[in-house]
């Protein structure tokens, strides 16, 4: 019998934090690809289009005008997937077999930059550092209503992603329930918590920081790892150094350290496949539900779904549809990879 390889023999790895397992097949990777090939999009954007709902002084679809902002613009979603108002169910079911119940929250939508053709891996840092602190400001302004008890800050890049606009923007859902992402996440680090007295995060990436195999970068407060549990071929996570459990227990100091580690992690996205690479990221934090959570510690997912060049994306079917998530790259030599790529943009490159 052969001696286990995890760069060779098929495994499957445990994720502690949906507590979910992924199958890794790391042999398979030489494997001929006769699938989609998608257009790759290289077209330049102007800084500023007319017919762009989002630039500074346009028109949205509801008829409302846009500010002519200069950093980062905040609007309600005129399409909102929640609702504020509070709405009585005459008829619960009382069957635990049709469980609903109605749902409450506000949706926003984030405007990074006035200008049209810019992505947060070509922003300043300073710029960023703002679309930090707009972000802060919404988790505390959102979070402060009562009937809000999680506010998911994300952005989703990219056309292949769903993304209905080039102009750099994310979006902000708050609502009255934890979404099941949350949930898992909070049950793990919660047993965690109470069973070791310390955070699950800061534990698992200290030993990541001591093995160094899936660490991408890190700055002074924060480092970005291709987790040991990754699905997607090139997903990372940035995680606090230090033990906090959301955006506001950020020092400035963080701050611009966080800013400076989104666009260290963006321009190699970039650099790799030297594209716009779309992904959808997202900030896990503790809920708004006025309870104290010291099981949190805050992290920052991103999901690209690119998996071997600007135009061959990795879908989630079949198997992983029926069965469980797999990948074929192992999560280290995804590392490895995304670590040896250059940290200058490929656009400034002489
Ligand atoms: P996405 O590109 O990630 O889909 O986000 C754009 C959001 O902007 C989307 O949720 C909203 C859409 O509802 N939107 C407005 O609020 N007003 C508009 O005039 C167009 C789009």
């Amino acid at each position: 019998m052969q001696t286990f390889n995890t760069n060779e023999h098929p495994h499957r790895r445990f994720n502690p934090l949906t507590e979910e397992w992924v199958l890794v097949s790391p042999h398979r990777t030489k494997r001929p690809w006769q699938g989609q090939k998608e257009k790759s999009h290289s077209e330049e954007l102007p800084a500023y289009d007319p017919n762009c709902y989002l630039c500074p002084g346009n028109e949205r679809s509801n008829g409302t005008k846009n500010p002519h902002y200069t950093d980062c613009f905040v609007f309600e979603n005129d399409f909102a997937a929640l609702l504020q108002e509070e709405v009585f169910n005459e008829n619960p079911s009382k069957s635990s077999l049709f469980q609903l119940k109605p749902e409450r929250g506000i949706n926003k939508v984030v405007c990074f930059s006035p200008q049209h053709n810019l992505t947060i891996p070509e922003m300043e840092v300073t710029d960023i550092t703002k679309v930090i602190q707009t972000w802060k400001e919404q988790y505390l302004e959102l979070g402060n209503h009562d009937f809000i008890n999680y506010v998911q800050i994300f952005e989703n890049k990219g056309a292949v992603m769903g993304c209905s606009n080039p102009h750099p923007h994310g979006q902000i859902w708050a609502q009255s329930s934890l979404p099941t992402q949350i949930e898992k996440t909070q049950k793990s680090l919660q047993k965690y918590f109470d069973a070791n007295k310390k955070s699950l995060l800061k534990d698992y990436l200290e030993e990541e920081l001591k093995l160094k195999e899936r660490i991408v970068i890190e700055n002074e407060h924060f480092a970005v790892v291709v987790p040991f549990w990754a699905i997607w071929p090139y997903e990372t996570m940035i995680i606090s150094k230090r033990h906090f459990g959301s955006i506001i227990g950020m020092t400035k100091e963080e701050t611009v350290s966080f800013a400076e580690i989104i666009k260290g992690i963006t321009v190699k996205y970039d650099n790799l496949f030297e594209t716009s690479f779309p992904y959808s990221s997202g900030i896990h934090q503790a809920p708004t539900d006025r309870t104290a959570h010291p099981e949190w510690h805050f992290h920052m997912h991103f999901y690209p779904p690119l998996l071997r060049s600007a135009t061959v994306k990795k879908f989630m079917v079949g198997y992983e549809m029926m069965g469980e998530a797999q990948r074929d790259i192992s999560p280290e030599k995804s590392a490895a990879i995304l670590r040896d790529l250059p940290t200058l943009h490929y656009k400034l490159k002489q």
